[in-house]
């Protein structure tokens, strides 16, 4: 099973060694009625150009914008879609990650596909076959970088530089041909396990100990795209141990680099992670900002940092991250994640474009220079456990390359070239995905609130989970009220971002729903703009969300998924049913018995 590639040769020649080859195999073997001249045009870089005279084809780009340019040609055409006489295209964001989790040990960090796609018993062990399809899937949909290895880099990993490093290197040359550049991530404190006495970025031993390090790893790889790097996060080493900031940290392997044209890839998921609950002064949206903000501009230019795009982790709703707003002088990428972590597991149906979109629109123009997410592959036969989350990948991908995609063309076109429907099917199949996000998010924890999950797992309702625990994660409900003050007068969270910002969501009267509880602590009775009080809108949502999952369930039975996809949608889609009417039942129940507030309609709480 090749996800959308379907109506593709199951496999790739081994001897084809690059874009421009693969171009042509693909072409010949999707497209065989179809005259198509490739014509090498450097200058047009990752870019293509598409121009159709009478009935022929030329396909113009540099060497990796061949490919993506007849990957286009061949997607938009399977599905039927019209190609303009001239279209043209060239990405927005030049790096395009697919950041994987992976350990050496064959697990992954919140992976719900099965074991690593790279890794087994703490060695490289990979079918190459499988290897040769995630390049092609990688690239028909325009990435252009994979990091292999989880950011927790554990033991053997911090080794994957030194004792694995011609593994690694066989490995790119698998991704090569489809114009993707491999990354890893590395331990910031690895210098201390080879006789330097420190790690500190600013000592010349350890200056001298990664310059080594990249001279060495870039002669067995040259076009590496870079280090990612978790550093003072989660228990991961950093440079605050020698009282230098992230800049330093950042900017001492950048140096390391800059002779190969690297990156560093520097996350910014930084917080304090053993908070007390009972400190109310340490607000943890804050955090990213609070170390980051002040170094705005003393980056080197083969730095970027990687923010995730709200400033918790991947919630179903937070605001955008305000780093990604207000560093200005900094390369930034957006971090975005495709793994269900918090959204069902590849459980639960969850289609994240349409809250993607929400995140591009707030942010202008040229604020980030690349685009990050969290693979959410594995070793399953269909690479994502949920047949559906494949739309995930594929749509990242394609906004990844320009964020301005639309967003039911992107989906219907991963529909086509996925199942065999007819038109009826595919605008049904699309209306259920992209409302999925929606109906996910009222089910299960309210109006911006978050992480009301089982902790740990984050499968399933558990509304005091994380309340009285080390993570900053609080909503605070007691018998009166829930949510947290963030605005001027709260926290002050608000106050990181720009006042015209600021100003949709300072008051609770006119801040959208969608974000209330995020930035307000309200009372049960509060009125909602749509006159209903916060508790009966809590409830609502929650009865509302299981209904709508009874009906996805419909709609699932009576579309015509090919017998292989069939039964893992159908056993998913019984497994969501039962996750969302837990999250109703537990979530209201909760509320109710804080609230002493009964339903206006006597809909029974908890059966
Ligand atoms: C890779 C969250 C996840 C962790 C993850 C971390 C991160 O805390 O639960 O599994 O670790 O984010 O993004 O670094």
């Amino acid at each position: 099973m090749n996800a959308w590639l379907r109506s593709f040769p199951a496999s790739v020649p081994s001897d084809l060694s690059s874009p421009a080859d693969i171009a042509r195999f693909e072409l010949d073997h999707t497209l065989p009625g179809e005259k198509v001249t490739l014509v090498d045009m450097p200058s047009l870089g990752e870019g293509y150009q598409i121009r159709r005279e009478s009935d022929m084809w030329t396909v113009s780009g540099g060497s990796s914008g061949l490919l993506y340019g007849v990957y286009t040609l061949i997607q938009m055409l399977l599905s039927g879609e019209d190609v303009p006489d001239l279209f043209e295209s060239s990405p927005e964001y030049s790096l395009r990650m697919l950041d994987s989790w992976d350990n050496m040990d064959g697990t992954v960090e919140r992976g719900y596909s099965g074991r690593s796609l790279f890794f087994e018993n703490g060695r490289f062990a990979y079918d190459p076959e499988r290897i040769k399809t995630l390049g092609r899937m990688m690239a028909s949909c325009g990435l252009n970088v994979l990091c292999i290895n989880n950011v927790n880099v554990h033991e053997p990993a911090q080794r994957l530089l030194e004792d694995y490093l011609p593994e690694a290197a066989e490995l790119a040359d698998f991704f090569r041909p489809f114009g993707i550049r491999l990354m890893f991530s590395v331990d910031f404190s690895r210098p201390l396990y080879h006789g330097v006495s420190t790690a500190d970025p600013l000592d010349p031993a350890v200056r001298d100990w990664w310059a080594d390090t990249a001279k060495r790893v870039y002669s067995m790889i040259p076009d590496l795209a870079g280090f990612l790097v978790k550093a003072d996060s989660e228990g991961r080493p950093g440079p605050f141990t020698y009282g230098r900031n992230h800049a330093d940290g950042a900017n001492m392997l950048a140096d390391a680099l800059s002779p190969y044209g690297g990156f560093v890839v520097w996350r910014c998921f930084v917080y304090n992670c053993r908070q007390d609950w009972r400190d109310t002064t340490t607000d943890r949206p804050k955090a990213a900002w609070e170390h980051y903000a002040f170094l705005d501009g003393s980056f080197r230019d083969n730095v970027i940092l990687q923010v995730k795009h709200g400033p918790f982790d991947f919630q179903v709703r937070e605001p955008v991250s305000p780093l990604l707003l207000g560093m200005k002088r900094t390369k930034l990428a957006m971090e975005l994640q495709l793994a269900q972590e918090y959204t069902g597991h590849q459980i639960d149906i969850y289609t994240m474009i349409p809250m993607w979109k929400e995140l591009f629109e707030d942010l202008p123009a040229g604020n980030i220079m690349s685009v990050a997410a969290v693979s959410n592959l594995g070793r399953d036969l269909n690479y994502t456990g949920h047949p559906f989350a494949a739309v995930n990948l594929y749509t990242y991908g394609l906004l990844a390359w320009n964020h301005a995609v639309d967003t039911r063309t992107a989906v219907c076109r991963w529909i086509r070239l996925t199942y065999d429907f007819s038109a009826e099917d595919e605008q049904k199949l699309a209306d259920l995905l992209l409302s999925s996000r929606r109906v996910y998010e009222q089910y299960t924890a309210p109006l911006g609130i978050g992480w009301m999950v089982n902790p740990h797992d984050h499968y399933g309702p558990n509304p005091s989970g994380y309340e009285y625990d080390l993570w900053g994660t609080y909503h605070k409900a007691d018998r009166n009220a829930v949510g947290i003050d963030r605005t001027s007068s709260g926290t002050g969270y608000l106050c990181q971002y720009s006042d015209s910002y600021r100003r949709k969501y300072e008051d609770p009267d006119l801040c959208p729903d969608l974000y209330l509880l995020f930035y307000h602590r309200l009372p049960y009775t509060f009125r909602m703009k749509d006159g209903r009080t916060l508790i009966q809108r809590i409830y609502d949502d929650h009865f509302e969300g299981y209904e709508k999952a009874v009906r996805m369930a419909e709609t699932i039975a009576c579309l015509p998924f090919p017998e292989e996809d069939r039964a893992e949608i159908e056993q998913r889609m019984k497994k969501q049913l039962y996750n969302a009417k837990e999250w109703c039942d537990i979530i209201n129940t909760f509320f109710h018995r804080l609230s002493g507030i009964d339903d206006e309609y006597g809909r029974r709480i908890y059966p």
